[in-house]
């Protein structure tokens, strides 16, 4: 399963220095300059999950494996980035590609790194990004939708999808975004994400403040404010820091610079954890004596779907799937324990998976 994480904003506002920190690398060029980045940076990202370490430890397994997400830096966007100004649409198609959205946005005061917007000013900035990608949708639908209704002269099904998208012109024509358009069934939520529009992706935003201002200030507390109106989660970070954390040597000198300037933990769990979440995915474990595995799949997977993960044999064998909540395996230590108290489940075809499930598959060759 690989669903990408596009990190987006305007430019120089510390979206390199963010993507770096995540992939504990120095793999993206972070400088003080507007469009230091043109080709997109991709990296892959371990999710950290504690329930694998405690999972390990009573199975006694010799190597973890945690699940992975892959995260996308991006290109700075600028003020008629639809229309072609800065790097232009080049860039909105790379944005098109991935399957959520931070957005980061700059809450630190420093007159010493270009703002080309050359103030402060994290609202501004969040509806110039948003107004870019509304008009880079409504330009994509307006080209889509005559070509939608020539086909529907031979192909009636085509009428829904018709529906769907002049409804959510109607929304982006208004400075809406595509995710505030009325959904109402399953089959109407498929078209709307066939149609692969930018402002339909799940976005979160997260702030980039100074170092001694992690706690908060006026300008996260803005951000904040309105993420709350707008149902949108946001998070802060010192992406400096985090970087220049990721970029030291060995953990114990981590935490020996976490500790001299007084934070506890970084706040890129949290970030990591967060993008997990907005991709709507979930895990589940095998766990033996020789690994302990996080996998991943989209919520709502079957468990087919889900064996398929791991391999595409046991999708198309697929008997069943001896399953053990998280918690059971815990409380009862192992699946020895689980058996006996009767909290191993044989499941079939139509089980959906829930986080935390354990899994042993049983398939036809
Ligand atoms: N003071 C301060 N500077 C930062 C912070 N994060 C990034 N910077 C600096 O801001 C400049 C731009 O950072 P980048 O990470 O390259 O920004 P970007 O968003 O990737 O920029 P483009 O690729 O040009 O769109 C660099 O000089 C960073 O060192 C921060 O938290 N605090
Ligand atoms: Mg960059």
């Amino acid at each position: 399963m690989s669903l990408k994480c596009g990190i987006v904003g305007l430019p120089n506002v510390g979206k390199s220095t963010l993507f770096n920190a995540l992939t504990q690398t120095a793999q993206a060029q972070a400088a003080n300059y507007p469009f230091c980045t043109i080709e997109p940076n991709v990296g892959r990202v371990n999710v950290p999950d504690l329930r694998l370490n405690k999972l390990a430890q009573i199975a006694g397994s010799a190597q973890l494996i945690p699940a992975q997400i892959e995260f996308v830096d991006i290109a700075g966007l600028v003020r008629g980035a639809s229309k072609g100004e800065g790097l232009g649409n080049q860039f909105l198609s790379h944005i098109r590609e991935v399957d959520a959205i931070i957005n980061v946005v700059r809450c630190f005061d420093d007159e010493n790194i270009t703002h080309v917007e050359n103030s402060v000013d994290p609202l501004r900035d969040i509806e110039l990004i948003q107004l870019e990608l509304i008009l880079a949708d409504l330009e994509s639908l307006e080209k889509r939708i005559p070509t939608l209704e020539k086909k529907l002269k031979t192909d009636k099904e085509v009428e829904a999808q018709i529906v769907i998208a002049k409804r959510v012109l109607e929304v982006l024509k208004i400075g809406k975004t595509a995710r505030s358009v009325e959904i109402k069934n399953v089959n109407e939520e498929k078209i709307l994400k066939n149609l692969q529009l930018i402002t339909a992706k799940p976005q979160m935003f997260v702030c980039n403040l100074k170092e001694h201002e992690l706690s908060g200030n006026q300008y996260w507390q803005a951000v904040e404010e309105f993420a709350k109106k707008e149902n949108f989660m946001a998070l802060k970070i010192c992406a400096q820091i985090e970087a220049d954390v990721a970029s030291l040597e060995n953990e114990s000198e981590k935490q020996e610079f976490l500790q001299q300037i007084g934070l506890q933990e970084t706040g890129l769990s949290q970030i990591i954890r967060s993008s997990y979440n907005l991709l709507e995915l979930i895990s589940f474990f095998t766990v033996g004596p020789k690994e302990c595995h996080a996998w991943t799949v989209k919520k709502g997977s079957s468990a087919p779907k889900s064996a398929g993960e791991i391999h595409t044999d046991f999708e198309k064998g697929f008997i069943r799937a001896e399953t053990i909540a998280y918690e059971d395996y815990i409380a009862l230590k192992g699946e020895e324990g689980a058996k006996n108290a009767g909290k191993l489940r044989l499941e079939g075809k139509e089980y959906i998976t829930q986080d935390g499930d354990v899994f042993h598959f049983r398939f036809n060759n």
